[in-house]
């Protein structure tokens, strides 16, 4: 089934020149890119889209995080597009995601941890309209 999700390439992958890197593989995948856009999160555009966050203890170190630079987001379109970047880009936990995805090659850390993607195409309705708006 051809859906569609969005990912959020984190200001740590982008100050860290992996863009390229990271676009290549869902290009290669076999999605299409509908929309890509580099954004600057402000704070209240960040506490919208991290919303459902809210009331978790790491909430405020992932408003900052997320608002310390450039991000660069992208809406792909594809097959099962939702569950198969989810499993692209690996656990959130880096250190523990498996070799080959997103976060198993590129990181090691819990918070910046390099890529974010729906989970749902609820949250890739509200998602997209944060940061496409
Ligand atoms: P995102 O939303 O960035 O794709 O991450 P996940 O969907 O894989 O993971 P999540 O919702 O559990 O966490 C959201 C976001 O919070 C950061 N985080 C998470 C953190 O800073 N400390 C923590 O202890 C946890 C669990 C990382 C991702």
């Amino acid at each position: 089934m051809s859906d569609r999700t969005l990912f959020i390439i984190k200001p740590d992958a982008v100050s860290r020149g992996l863009v390229g890197r990271i676009i290549y593989r869902f290009e290669s995948k076999g999605f299409t890119i509908i929309r890509l856009r580099m954004l600057q999160f402000n704070r209240e555009q960040a506490e919208r889209f991290y919303n459902v966050h809210k009331d978790k203890p790491f909430f405020e170190e992932l408003v900052s995080f997320i608002t310390s630079g450039p991000a660069v987001a992208a809406i792909i379109e594809g097959d099962h597009a939702v569950s198969a970047t989810r499993l692209m880009i690996g656990s959130t936990r880096s250190h523990e995601a498996q070799p080959g995805s997103i976060r198993g090659d590129f990181g090691l850390d819990v918070a910046m941890n390099i890529i974010h993607a729906s989970d749902s195409a609820e949250s890739f309705k509200y998602e997209s309209g944060v940061v496409f708006s």
